[in-house]
C-alpha cells in the first residue's frame, strides 16, 4: 500500500490510440502503464492502471485506494466536467491525487475549462499528451516518502 500508486482513467479512454490521433496521439493506455512502471522504478513506487466507462466503478476504485494506494493519478475524462461524486471520493482519500488531461483542456471548448476534480487536486496536468502520466508518476515521487 506503502509504494503503490493507482492510475484511474475516466470514459473513452480505452480509446487512447486508436482514434482522433490528433488530439489524443498515436500511445495506447498500455504505453502509458509502461512508462509509469519505469518512472516509478526510480522512486521504489509500484503503479497499476485501470480504466471504467462508468462513474460508480471509478468512485468504487478510489474508495479501495483509501487501503491499498499511496498516491492517486486521475485521468478522469469527461466526468472531469461533471462529476461530484468523483470529488467527493477523492476528498475521502488522504494521499497524493494528481490530475491529468492528455489534451489542453483549456484551448479547448468551454465546458472542458472547468474540472470538480481539480479542487481536490494536488496538482493538475494537460496538454502534455500522454508524457503527463509520467510526470505525474515523478511528482508523486516527490510527494509520497
Ligand atoms: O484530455 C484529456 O485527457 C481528457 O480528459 C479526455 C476526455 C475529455 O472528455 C476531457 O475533456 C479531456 C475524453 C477522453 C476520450 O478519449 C479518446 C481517446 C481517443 C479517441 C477518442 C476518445
Amino acid at each position: 500500500m506503502d509504494r503503490n500508486v493507482l492510475i484511474l482513467n475516466g470514459p473513452n479512454l480505452n480509446l487512447l490510440g486508436k482514434r482522433q490521433p490528433e488530439i489524443y496521439g498515436y500511445e495506447t493506455l498500455a504505453d502509458v502503464e509502461d512508462a509509469c512502471r519505469k518512472v516509478g522504478g526510480e522512486f521504489g513506487l509500484d503503479c497499476e492502471l485501470r480504466q471504467s466507462n462508468h462513474e460508480g466503478e471509478l468512485v468504487d476504485w478510489i474508495h479501495e485506494a483509501r487501503e491499498e494506494a499511496a498516491g492517486i493519478i486521475i485521468n478522469p475524462g469527461a466526468y472531469s466536467h461533471t462529476s461530484v461524486a468523483i470529488l467527493d471520493a477523492l476528498k475521502a482519500f488522504e494521499g497524493p491525487v494528481i490530475e491529468v488531461h492528455v489534451s489542453n483542456i483549456h484551448k479547448r471548448e468551454s465546458f472542458r475549462h472547468h474540472s470538480y476534480v481539480s479542487l481536490r487536486a494536488d496538482g493538475v496536468i494537460a496538454g502534455c499528451g500522454i508524457e503527463g502520466y509520467s510526470l505525474a508518476m515523478r511528482r508523486l515521487g516527490s510527494l509520497v516518502k
